[in-house]
């Protein structure tokens, strides 16, 4: 199947034109190939899934993140993908100094926050966390604060690293409780208030085999599911909880290295009765790398215990 994804400016929807380069016609993985896309966080929120990414703008000598704005992409069939304006970037935190690292966002009350991870300004050496929030999905998003939710200093017990509070992730539950958990080598968690931009009680501490980042929760039936990089160059791997504050048991690993890339950031959801796990590699060609990721989407299945099946990444992805 040939795929097109289209540009929404304005309101009028246009063809890009470099979009299918290099796509062979039942090749759906990547999912973007105009731009670099990576650490995808996807919602679902009516009938369509967004998928917010960082964009990978390093250039092709340039082996170190370079990333300037977070993009915005919908679908309403998993296969064809339309690209809205770029709806956030770090300078809209008059408090960051840049690097659009991994975020994720939630809808709570028909508002849309958007959790993301910046370099801090020298008040708050290190990176940091920062909530966006906007009426719609594709924004316009506003810095929700004027502050940081989470700084380095909060968490400088536990590591030595100015890099550790990155990569947030934020689940709400039936009553409503919201937690977010976060971080790079040592993986964290917090109890956020009603209002969603703030947090409540102490920082927590959760300790799982070689955590490197990028943590996601999602739930099925009774079983919350927390997947994570792992190692590095990273593997996705998992554990699983009867409550959103654990304990967590180890379940293993869930995905391999994702092809030409160090790491490789889920996220997981159900849509219209299946489930998909959405990623990132360095497949473009011939640039394509750690520096220069792009958005994939390959389905999740269940064993009969729960526990989830290894992901099989393929390069014709989702086709119906
Ligand atoms: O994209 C920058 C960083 O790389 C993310 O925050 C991590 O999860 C890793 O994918």
């Amino acid at each position: 199947m040939r795929k097109l994804t289209k540009l929404i400016l304005g309101g009028a929807l246009m063809a890009t034109s470099a979009v299918t380069l290099a796509q062979e016609d039942n090749f759906n993985n990547p999912i973007i190939t105009d731009k670099y896309t990576a650490d995808p966080a996807a919602l679902v929120y009516k009938d369509s899934v967004y998928i917010y990414a960082g964009h990978d703008q390093a250039p092709d000598d340039r082996d170190r993140y370079e990333m300037h704005e977070w993009l915005v992409y919908s679908s309403a069939d998993m296969v064809n993908w339309n690209e809205h304006p770029v709806p956030l970037k770090p300078t809209d935190f008059e408090w960051a100094t840049g690097a659009a690292w991994a975020a994720q966002v939630i809808e709570r009350d028909g508002k849309f926050y958007w959790y993301v991870t910046v370099q801090h300004d020298e008040t708050h050496h290190g990176k940091a966390i920062g909530v966006a929030v906007s009426d719609s999905p594709t924004g316009p998003f506003k810095d929700a604060r004027g502050s940081a939710m989470i700084t380095n200093d909060m968490t400088t017990e536990y590591t030595g690293i100015s890099w550790d509070d990155i990569d947030p992730t934020v689940w709400i539950e039936d009553n409503g409780d919201a937690y977010m958990y976060w971080g790079n080598t040592q993986l964290y968690w917090v109890k956020l208030k009603d209002n969603m931009i703030e947090f409540e009680g102490e920082i927590q501490t959760v300790d799982l085999p070689h955590f490197t980042e990028a943590p996601w929760i999602h739930k099925k039936d009774d079983w919350y599911y927390l997947s994570y990089a792992y190692k590095f160059p990273e593997k996705t791997a998992y554990a699983m909880s009867k409550s959103i504050e654990g304990p967590w048991e180890y379940k293993g690993i869930l995905n391999e290295v994702a092809g030409n890339s160090n790491t490789n950031h889920q996220s997981i959801i159900e849509f219209k009765d299946k489930w998909y796990f959405i990623y990132h590699n360095g497949s473009i060609p011939t640039h394509g790398g750690s520096f220069r990721r792009s958005v994939c989407i390959d389905r999740l299945y269940y064993n009969d215990d729960n526990t989830l099946k290894r992901v099989i990444m393929t390069s014709e992805g989702i086709q119906e």
